[in-house]
């Protein structure tokens, strides 16, 4: 499955630099199959998902021993741990990038169908749910985004995205380790790790490209990069605008989901326009399921990139399709008669997406409701320059600091879904049904950055 591993593409001293410590294949792949001597037999593994070598060896090396790799994120709380370990049943593991092997584990490996990586993922209301991707899901959609973006183990790739998501992990090591494109991963996303990576070809959510856009000299040093692309989050047209403006490029914009991985996107040597995914990659049907006489509608789609279920929960895997079989998105999306694919947003007021991550509102209210002073709780998506939406939370309560109960979110669940702001209120407004009228909570907040 990683081409690149199996000496397709020759090899290098650097072949892999992750936040400046650099690999070979040989030696990456010594260190993958020591990891699979340890996981072999396992149901799923664990570890700690931070930016470094030792995270591409447990991605390797879970594939090779044919058990599914469960990415933890470093930034987690206990509760998230715990939620994440308890519900994958994983082993944890500590990798040690200096051990190295020199077989696979007699036996080991699986089959296309099979498993490869569970990543947990919120929706709008309870825990984070466990997305199994296999095998076959993951070379489809890798091979698409090869052909869509004509990448090849000419291009080195760089990107400093958090490795335990599909943007990062996915796209940004497998779709590495299969295309034989060079990696280096920044360990952090910023305009200078940026500016000074020297590669052909970069990945970033709009936060990063929005940063590097602010900061003429960064970007004008990757003017001599052949493909920019952004995605997890809609681009902002301006940030679009001044990215051509400082680098020479267009940027391509891709769309997907956890649960999808990427099905729409712009393509190298196309023609892209801001506030545009492009069109569906190989293999990937979309429709639009609208109201009669409306042109937007909720997204849906089918095709060999999707996930093989939420893991243990087959009524919410059953509720996730339309009765004739395809993946309801839950974005809202109008297509041109090109079949240019533009996203609208969210059907879902409690699906934020904050710097690329996707946060549901009711995780962090029922994290904000744990703590002994909150009486009530309801949290937002506010439209933020930065960030896209920043998360706010508005609780009744007394005898606590805004400060302080951001850090109880940070410190439970994770520190990328603490709330930016925290507004103390005397009582939630409510529907009739007593339920918290969010829309009325948001009234007054700015546009979009984007309009
Ligand atoms: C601040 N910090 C705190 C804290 N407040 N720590 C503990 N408690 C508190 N209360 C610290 C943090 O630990 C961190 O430290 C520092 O402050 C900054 O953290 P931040 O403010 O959260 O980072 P920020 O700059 O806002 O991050 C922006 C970003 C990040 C763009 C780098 O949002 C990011 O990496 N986004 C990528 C998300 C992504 O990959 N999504 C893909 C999903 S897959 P320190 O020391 O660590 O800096 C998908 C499919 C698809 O969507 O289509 O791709
Ligand atoms: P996640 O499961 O974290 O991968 O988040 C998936 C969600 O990210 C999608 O349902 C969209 O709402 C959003 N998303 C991903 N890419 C884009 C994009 N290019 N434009 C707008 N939204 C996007």
């Amino acid at each position: 499955m990683l081409t690149a591993l199996d000496g397709a593409y020759g090899d290098r001293a650097d072949a892999v630099v992750v936040a400046g410590r650099a690999a070979s294949y040989e030696e990456l792949l010594a260190a993958a199959r020591a990891v699979a001597a340890d996981v072999a037999g396992a149901p799923a593994f664990a570890v700690t998902a931070t930016a470094s070598l030792e995270t591409v060896a447990a991605v390797v090396g879970g594939l090779l021993a044919g058990v599914p790799f469960v990415p933890l994120p470093p930034d987690a709380g206990p509760a998230e741990r715990e939620h994440i370990l308890k519900d994958s049943g994983a082993v944890t593991v500590d990798v040690d990038f200096a051990r190295r092997a020199a077989a696979a584990p007699a036996g080991a490996g699986g089959g296309p169908d099979g498993p490869a990586l569970v990543l947990y993922t919120s929706g709008t209301t309870g825990a984070p749910k466990g997305v199994v991707l296999t095998r076959a899901a993951i070379a489809a959609d890798l091979d698409a985004l090869a052909e869509a973006w004509q990448w090849s183990a000419d291009d080195t790739l760089v990107h400093g995205l958090p490795l335990f998501h599909v943007h990062g992990l996915v796209l940004g090591v497998l779709g590495a380790l299969r295309t034989g494109s060079r990696l280096v991963h920044t360990g952090k996303p910023t305009p200078d790790a940026y500016a000074g990576a020297g590669g052909s070809l970069y990945f970033g959510v709009p936060t990063v490209w929005s940063r590097i856009a602010a900061d003429a000299e960064a970007a004008g040093a990757l003017s001599g990069a052949r493909l920019l692309v952004s995605g997890s989050a809609a681009l902002p047209a301006p940030v679009f605008r001044d990215l051509e403006r400082l680098t020479g490029l267009r940027p391509v914009e891709r769309y997907g989901m956890t649960e999808t991985l990427i099905t729409v996107s712009g393509r190298a040597g196309g023609e892209v326009r801001p506030g545009t995914v492009g069109t569906p990659l190989p293999g990937i049907r979309t429709r639009i399921a609208a109201e009669p006489g409306a042109e937007i509608g909720e997204l849906q789609l089918t095709g060999p990139t999707l996930f093989s279920g939420y893991l243990g929960r087959p009524e919410a895997t059953a509720a996730a399709y339309t009765g004739d079989g395809w993946f309801r998105t839950g974005d809202i999306a109008a297509v041109d008669e090109d079949g240019v694919h533009r996203i609208v947003g969210r059907a879902s007021i409690d699906m934020i997406k904050s710097g690329g991550y996707r946060i549901g509102a009711g995780e962090i209210e029922n994290a904000l409701l744990d703590h002994p002073k909150v009486q009530e709780a309801a949290v937002v998506g506010v439209p933020d320059a930065d960030l896209g939406q920043r998360i706010v939370a508005f609780v009744v309560a007394e005898g606590v600091t805004g400060a302080e109960l951001t850090d109880f979110v940070a410190a439970h669940l994770s520190v990328h879904k603490r709330p930016r702001e925290v507004r103390f209120v005397a009582s939630l407004p409510r529907n009739a049904m007593g339920k918290p009228q969010k829309k009325l909570l948001l009234a007054g907040e700015a546009g979009p950055a984007s309009q």
